[in-house]
């Protein structure tokens, strides 16, 4: 096996676990993220020779195409791009909600996605790689407090799929996985950092895993060069669908 994939939000979470399965099966990975420690610690466990450590701010244009510039022999032919970082801010109604929050789910869901696809598009289509966008089932079904978290979302997934439609013939693989409620640090992360909300949440839900997900990237990444998966839609058995809601004067 002589493979790179480059994974964002690879300090936590999907990311985190897709590094791992991904070092175990016998690729190299670029694992990226802020928190450089996180990273570090995945490097001292996995071994320097399979993992490179690329610690930057997707939404920092700037430090991303350096730590680009700066993939050392070995790390620089991706092959596969994991476009996982991303998170949740508020759950707020869209009336009370914090403008900062949605700017910040849309520069880093959105806009930090399309800059780093781009980025690698061109060495992904002379290798005829692949991309996996992970979008979410918020961006498929609405939710209350799920709004611009479900836009950015339904962005991605709408993104993979022209993708899909401008890199027709090129032999590059694009995947929007769209996962329902795993536990994570994403609810962490949503609350601002209130654990006892995020433990409620999940509190005898039986939610899906992040290993869950990272062995679906890895499936669908591993699959023979001819199939691609276009999208695919995950959630806990415990989880399913809602009626509508009706308002009453
Ligand atoms: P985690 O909070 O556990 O992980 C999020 C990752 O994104 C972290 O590694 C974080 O790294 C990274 N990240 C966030 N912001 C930035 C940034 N500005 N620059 C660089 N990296 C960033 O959550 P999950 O693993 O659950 O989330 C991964 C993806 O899956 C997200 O896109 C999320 O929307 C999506 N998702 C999650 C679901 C769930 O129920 N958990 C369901 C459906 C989709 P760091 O903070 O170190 O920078
Ligand atoms: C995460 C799933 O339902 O919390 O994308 O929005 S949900």
């Amino acid at each position: 096996m002589d493979k790179t994939a480059l994974i964002t939000g690879a300090t936590s979470g999907f990311g985190r676990a897709a590094v791992e399965r991904f070092v175990a099966g016998g690729w190299r990975v670029v694992a990226c993220g802020r928190r450089a420690e996180r990273l570090q610690a995945l490097v001292d466990a996995l071994g320097a020779g399979n993992v490179h450590a690329a610690a930057f701010d997707v939404r920092d244009e700037i430090a991303m195409q350096a730590a680009l510039a700066a993939l050392p022999p070995g790390f620089r032919d991706v092959d596969l791009l994991v476009n996982n970082a991303g998170l949740a801010l508020g759950t707020r109604p869209a009336q009370d909600a914090s403008l900062d929050d949605w700017r910040t789910m849309i520069d880093t869901n959105v806009t930090a996605l399309v800059t780093l696809t781009r980025a690698l598009l061109p060495a992904l289509v002379a290798r005829r790689g692949a991309i996996v966008n992970v979008s979410s089932t918020a961006g498929k079904y609405p939710y209350t407090g799920g709004n611009v978290y479900g836009g950015t979302k339904a962005f991605v997934s709408q993104f993979s799929l022209n993708l899909r439609a401008d890199l027709h013939g090129t032999g590059v693989r694009v995947t929007a996985l769209e996962p329902g409620m795993a536990e994570t640090e994403f609810t962490l992360v949503r609350t601002h950092g209130d654990q006892a909300a995020s433990d409620a949440l999940y509190a005898g839900a039986r939610p899906m895993t992040a290993t869950d997900i990272a062995e679906t990237i890895w499936w669908v990444a591993n699959l023979p060069p001819h199939l691609n998966v276009n999208r695919l839609e995950l959630m806990p058995t415990s989880q399913s669908f809602a009626g509508f809601q009706v308002h009453r004067s």
